[in-house]
């Protein structure tokens, strides 16, 4: 997303979502049916999830994880059979869940998070919760997480760059969160940070990042407080990876993926429209709602289908993107009267 292009013609797809990564891999041979994987009960990631020759999940997911937590995880609860909570879409395999993420701290390329964040320390750690609310206060993640019971919700991602994985989330409602610290009247905003570590984040310190840190994100009170927004803390029955944002992060299944983001250490309640980071780096392509729209293109680029993860050369996996990432009936309401293509 931070590629600079002077004419839009000049972007190839494969800078918009680099192809080549999986070109050399073996994912085409596992063929669509051999993607779809079990549920991953038993908090064991599933081998299915993992092709031959990947690396095993516990080289791929090195963020501390205290025993509490991994005991909470496995008592989650398990996804509904139909529902919004759950998609009939193969799910993305673990191993590229895993090894293909945004998180610009840890660098640009799609790899840098999985080989930069092996030694990132999650524990202890606490969140800030700040501004329009009656309890405002420094709570640790044991604090956080205690009164939730933890749901399993299988969403689909859909990034900005035109591409897309099917996740099995754990986590639970963002709302039921807030709603634990009274937020006021006044509250009609609720702004997310994310850690601001130059040491455990190598970005943070580079003189060549153009994103001013600490990474923010935020969300009108309405659409914090529905049941579709997680606050999720792991993925394939497991603890989250750090990279991809332990250990507890926002998803926001039928917005952009930049609005889900990681490591999250502040919540802020307030009465005016924050910012958030890409918006800040580049208004005039991303905006504050990021709602998933294949009717508004990316000044760059088409946003009316999308690269379903793993793809490749000789099975390109080309969807149709959704309205709302396909979860129109839940949220369209939320949005009545407003013009989606000013308020992109
Ligand atoms: N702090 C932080 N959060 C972030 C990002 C980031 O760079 N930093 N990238 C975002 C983007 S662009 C996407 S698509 C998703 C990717 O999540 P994943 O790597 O778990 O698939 O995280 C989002 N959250
Ligand atoms: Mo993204």
């Amino acid at each position: 997303m931070l590629i600079k292009i002077k004419k839009s013609s000049d972007i190839p797809s494969s800078e918009i979502t680099p192809e080549s990564v999986y070109y050399s891999r073996r994912d085409f041979m596992r063929g669509v049916g051999g993607i779809a994987i079990g549920s991953a009960a038993g908090g064991l990631i599933s081998q299915a999830a993992l092709a031959e020759g990947d690396k095993t999940a516990a080289e791929l997911n090195l963020a501390s994880k205290p025993a509490w937590l991994a005991q909470k995880i496995s008592q989650r609860k398990p996804v509904p059979a139909s529902g919004p909570f759950v998609t009939v879409d193969a799910k993305t395999p673990y191993s590229d869940v895993a090894t293909y993420n945004n998180f610009y701290e840890f660098g640009t390329d799609k790899a840098d998070p999985s080989n930069r964040a092996k030694h990132f320390a999650v524990d202890p750690w606490s969140v800030e919760v700040a501004g329009e609310c009656n309890k405002p206060g420094k709570y640790t993640l044991e604090d956080i997480l205690k009164p939730h019971t933890l749901e399993e919700r299988v969403y689909r991602l859909r990034c900005v760059e035109a591409w897309s994985m099917v996740i099995p989330w754990v986590g639970f409602s963002l709302g039921d969160l807030l709603k634990r610290f009274e937020p006021s009247a006044n509250a009609k905003f609720v702004e997310f940070q994310t850690l601001l570590d130059p040491k455990q984040f190598p970005e943070q310190s580079s003189r060549f990042a153009t994103i001013h840190w600490p990474y923010v994100e935020g969300l009108r009170m309405d659409e914090a407080m529905h049941p579709l927004a997680i606050m999720a803390v792991g993925l394939y029955g497991d603890a989250m990876p750090a990279q991809n944002g332990a250990p507890i992060r926002l998803v926001v299944p039928w917005k952009y993926g930049f609005k889900s983001i990681k490591s999250i250490v502040r919540i802020k309640f307030r009465s005016d429209m924050p910012t958030n980071t890409w918006k800040d780096l580049q208004p005039s392509e991303y905006g504050f709602y990021a709602n998933v729209n294949p009717a508004v293109n990316h000044p760059r680029w088409s946003q009316a289908t999308e690269r379903r993860l793993p793809a490749s050369l000789f099975m390109p996996q080309r969807v149709e993107t959704r309205p709302f990432n396909g979860y129109a009936d839940e949220v369209e309401s939320l949005y009545t009267g407003m013009d989606l293509r000013r308020n992109y």
